[in-house]
């Protein structure tokens, strides 16, 4: 397959960038950090999304390289950003389920950590819940030991996994981000907005931070405020940008 060797070659050739979106704080807009999301920039094809090669990265095992590189990337600009903007600022980079299962992503951490002086606390990790089923007990060690690095766990897509909640409370996890499918026109259908609803007074609850996903109108960001959801995300603030549209942003040159 074509697209495999050349997913082989993207690490080395530099092909690869970091997309950042914007998490504001819901109470009055400002920044308090980001999402880091791959693209591939193919020297042929042009720009191609995630949807079309994280699968094919996963399968192929080379989602362990390239995670890394994310890894290590988004933590640099982050202290980068922390210099020059804000100590307070957080980045969350996104973990598959392989690479959070591969014997070194702690000491990956480690060693990314010690290359780049930032905040304790202000790197997270994204994972999603069925992650958590493969294999609970290695799971587990693995993310007390990032917590023990200082690194922060956040659900991804809180909601849409499988219905035990038990693991709220044996895994070491700092943030839920609820998925924009209960986000999206929540405050317009009753239904969907329960589901936004419960989620944001179980992160209350359980004294979590929660992020409301993929919000696109005010309307829905008036909502979420409504309920005292801390963080939001979404095109209606800002879509995953590159460095210099964020560096404008936060100069506030747009
Ligand atoms: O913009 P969006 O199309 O960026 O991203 C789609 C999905 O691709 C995200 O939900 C996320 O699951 C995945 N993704 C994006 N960047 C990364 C990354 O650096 N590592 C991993 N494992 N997945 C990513
Ligand atoms: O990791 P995760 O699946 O959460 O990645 C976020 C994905 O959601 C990325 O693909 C990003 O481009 C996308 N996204 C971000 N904001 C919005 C939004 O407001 N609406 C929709 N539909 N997608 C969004
Ligand atoms: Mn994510
Ligand atoms: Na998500």
């Amino acid at each position: 397959l074509r697209l495999e060797s050349d997913l082989r070659h993207a690490v080395e050739d530099h092909e690869f960038r970091l997309f950042y979106q914007p998490i504001v704080r819901l109470r009055d807009g400002t920044i308090a950090g980001f999402e880091a999301l791959m693209r591939w920039f193919h020297p042929q094809r042009g720009l191609i999304p995630p949807s079309d090669f994280v699968h094919l990265a996963e399968e192929t095992g080379l989602i362990l390289k390239m995670g890394r590189w994310a890894l290590a990337e988004g933590t640099r600009q982050l202290a980068e950003w922390q210099g020059r903007f804000s100590p307070d600022l957080f980045m969350s980079v996104n973990v598959s389920g392989r690479q959070l299962m591969e014997d070194d992503l702690v000491a990956a951490v480690t060693e990314t950590l010690a290359a780049h002086r930032i905040t304790p606390g202000t790197l997270k990790l994204e994972i999603t819940e069925s992650l958590l089923l493969d294999d609970p007990g290695r799971c587990l060690g693995i993310m007390e030991a990032l917590k023990s690095k200082g690194v922060k766990l956040s659900l991804d897509d809180f909601g849409t996994g499988f219905s035990s909640l038990s693991y709220l409370h044996r895994y070491p996890i700092g943030t839920l981000k609820i998925d924009r499918s209960f986000v999206r026109a929540a405050g317009e259908s009753d239904r969907r907005s329960a589901i936004a609803r419960i989620i944001t007074l179980l992160a209350q609850a359980l004294d979590l931070e929660v992020i409301a996903e993929g919000i696109e109108k005010e309307s829905e960001a008036e909502f979420l405020r409504g309920l005292h959801c801390q963080y939001g995300q979404g095109y209606h603030f800002a879509p995953p940008l590159p460095k210099e549209a964020v560096e404008d942003m936060m100069d506030g040159r747009r």
